[in-house]
């Protein structure tokens, strides 16, 4: 029986409910652990269905950089293919070495973003860089996948949400956030940079028109309960009892059925993300579907060579 435990990696985040989830080891920028029930003696006994995935560059407020989003992608991905993981938590660790600062994340590195478009690392050029990774703003393909998986991702706000760190929490299926530390603020057009896609459109479906055109325009600062009574999150936490509260939501969740949780996923995204929200709902209408004695008959005739016999089956219920 396993009684590791993993490092601490943020002031509220507690090991004992955590283990790190193997194969991702070799993070640098981001942490992967999935909750554990512990016995007594700190063995574990059983995983539980719930993952942390956490930003882990508190130095820069949590920026990430496209190696930052490779890693985030690679966890929310294997999160999404895990059987029994019904929820995501997605936060920041921290604080600051330097300064002590709070940070969920403060959105793309700014300070290797070039003119052209690609982001360079430290010591990379123009010659040098491979620009099939480096000039993709593939923290879009993470915002779908957000959206997309059939599990619920939990914002977890720690401290500042910036830039595109705000737009992560807009796509998250609830956000929770700390009284103390949690900050909003939409960067985007002081930087140059603009999400025009879920971080704005689907932020005003949220919380209307007027207010998101303010959040975007304004560049103003929000605190966690500004943010609550503007229904962008869902409740304003005490920070030592943040990531406690978050596990309370998952295991709420956990005790709901997991077909139903992802067919109201998918509803709630239908109306907004057109016809590939159609898509993703209808994807999960047909693998019902194929689980229906109607369905298999229509298989069976096809591999017998017959006319499918549909005489049983009712045009209305
Ligand atoms: C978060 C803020 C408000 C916090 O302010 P505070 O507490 O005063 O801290 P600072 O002293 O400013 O920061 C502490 C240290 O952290 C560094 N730092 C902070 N944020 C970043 C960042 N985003 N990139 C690089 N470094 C960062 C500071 O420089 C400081 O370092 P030192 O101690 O060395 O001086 C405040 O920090 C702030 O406003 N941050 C910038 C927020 C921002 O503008 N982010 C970028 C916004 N744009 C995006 O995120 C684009 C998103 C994106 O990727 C995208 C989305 C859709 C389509 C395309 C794209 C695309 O890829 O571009």
């Amino acid at each position: 029986m396993s009684t590791d435990l993993p490092e601490q990696v943020s002031d509220i985040f507690d090991p004992q409910q955590w283990r790190l989830v193997s194969g991702f080891e070799d993070l640098q920028d981001m942490t992967y652990h999935r909750q554990v029930e512990r016995s007594a003696d700190g063995g574990i006994v059983r995983d539980l269905p719930t993952v942390r995935i956490a930003f882990n560059r508190p130095g820069v407020r949590n920026a990430f950089r496209p190696g930052t989003v490779d890693e985030l992608y690679r966890a929310m991905d294997h999160a999404r293919m895990t059987p029994d993981v019904a929820t995501v938590l997605l936060t920041g660790n921290g604080p600051s070495p330097k300064d002590g600062g709070h940070s969920f994340c403060s959105g793309g590195d700014q300070r290797i973003r070039g003119r052209d478009g690609y982001r360079y690392a430290e010591g990379e050029t123009r010659e040098t860089i491979d620009p099939a990774r480096a000039g993709r703003l593939h923290i879009l393909e993470v915002q779908r996948l957000m959206r997309t998986m059939p599990k619920v991702v939990i914002a977890v706000v720690n401290g500042w949400a910036a830039g595109g760190g705000h737009s992560l929490h807009v796509v998250s299926d609830l956000t929770i956030a700390s009284r103390q530390h949690g900050k909003f603020k939409q960067t985007d057009a002081t930087v140059g940079s603009f999400d025009a896609g879920y971080g704005s459109a689907l932020l005003a479906r949220q919380i209307g028109q007027k207010k998101a055109r303010e959040i975007f325009f304004l560049a103003r600062e929000y605190s966690a309960e500004d943010m609550v009574a503007m229904g962008a999150v869902n409740e304003a936490v005490d920070h030592e009892n943040l990531e406690k509260v978050a596990l309370e939501y998952a295991a709420d969740i956990a005790r709901q059925s997991p077909q139903a949780i992802r067919m109201l996923k998918f509803a709630f995204n239908l109306p907004d993300d057109g016809l590939a929200g159609q898509q993703v709902f209808a994807g999960e209408a047909t693998r019902l579907a194929y689980m229906t004695d109607e369905a298999v008959e229509g298989k069976e005739a096809f591999l017998e060579k017959r006319d499918p016999d549909w005489s049983s089956f009712p045009y209305y219920f």
